[in-house]
């Protein structure tokens, strides 16, 4: 149990944790909170998953996915597949208080954060550049139309759908645990007030137009100022399918404390999916909080989220 407020995130991003933080001490309400975390490990590009020049797809492309909820009034904003604006959780915002919506995507959306006075500039680094050259060249198919395109960046596509490796219930699942990082922060305010947030520019590889968990509410992060905030990291084609954030919020509404409510909302995916790769937080209103991960590869996710925590009240 802990003093409010309290704001937590997944991993070890102290900066964006600290940003949330002096939001709050400054007057702040918790959504400026989450936004201000969330926009800061997108300015610093934390472990590369989150914000500009990371997690290149397909075509070397970085887009972005976020969302915000506001646990007082139930609003949320939400994007995906948000093209050359580096600020999604602030986009995400504009789309919750600015709009009747809820979830804006791809190239609209670009042109909704342009209309509201996001910056539109190019996403790719030079990291991301020499990510998405290594891939292509371990993947090109040397002999596809080799003779028609023999440049080797152009022998590799049209995209061809890779053999489906894994089915519920069969533990092979292609899915690379270090591309994976996403931040979900969630703040609880003096008077029990929710709000939470993620950013995260996806999956490395993705198929172009893929969006996970982490903008969709309910799956990535979720916040309902009678019960708490909760949100989620990890594997989110599979994620997704569970409303892990949604359900340990229902749970702490039941009653079950925070650790209780993240490790049931695990386990219920990992009944279907046992090798999935993911980690969930969870606070309620009174200030307790807590996590749980599928794996140790992945406590850091939750356990530095629980460091995190005790910091910001110090
Ligand atoms: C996704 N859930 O797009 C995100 C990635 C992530 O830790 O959380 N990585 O699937």
């Amino acid at each position: 149990q802990a003093a409010l407020p309290l704001v937590i995130n997944t991993w070890h991003f102290k900066d964006a944790a600290n940003a949330a933080w002096s939001t709050l001490q400054k007057g702040g309400s918790v959504l400026d909170a989450v936004e201000r975390g969330c926009a800061r490990c997108e300015l610093e590009q934390c472990d590369g998953s989150v914000g500009f020049g990371g997690s290149p797809d397909e075509r070397g492309e970085t887009t972005l996915d976020a969302m915000i909820m506001n646990g007082d009034t139930m609003e949320v904003g939400a994007v995906a597949d948000l093209r050359r604006v580096k600020n999604a959780v602030g986009v995400a915002r504009a789309v919750m208080e600015h709009t009747e919506h809820t979830f804006i995507v791809g190239e609209s959306a670009t042109i909704f954060a342009e209309n509201m006075g996001f910056m539109s500039e190019d996403l790719s680094t030079n990291k991301s550049i020499a990510i998405f050259s290594q891939w292509l060249q371990q993947n090109c198919q040397p002999n596809y139309r080799k003779n028609v395109f023999p440049d080797p960046s152009k022998s590799c596509g049209p995209y061809k759908p890779k053999a489906k490796l894994w089915k519920p219930k069969n533990p092979k699942r292609n899915f690379d645990p270090s591309s994976h990082d996403t931040i979900g922060m969630i703040a609880i305010g003096k008077n029990g007030q929710v709000a939470a947030a993620t950013s995260t520019n996806g999956a490395t590889h993705k198929i172009p137009g893929r969006v996970g968990d982490s903008p969709v509410a309910g799956a990535g992060a979720y916040a309902d100022s009678t019960a708490g905030g909760a949100a989620a990291t990890g594997d989110g084609d599979i994620m997704m399918r569970f409303l892990p954030s949604f359900l340990a919020v229902d749970l702490m509404r039941n009653g079950d404390q925070p650790t209780v409510a993240c490790k049931t909302a695990i386990s219920r995916i990992k009944k279907y999916y046992p090798d999935f790769f993911g980690a969930i937080i969870c606070a309620n209103t009174t200030g307790g909080y807590g996590s749980w991960a599928d794996r140790s590869a992945l406590h850091d996710a939750a356990s530095q989220g629980r460091l995190l925590a005790l910091r910001t009240l110090i």
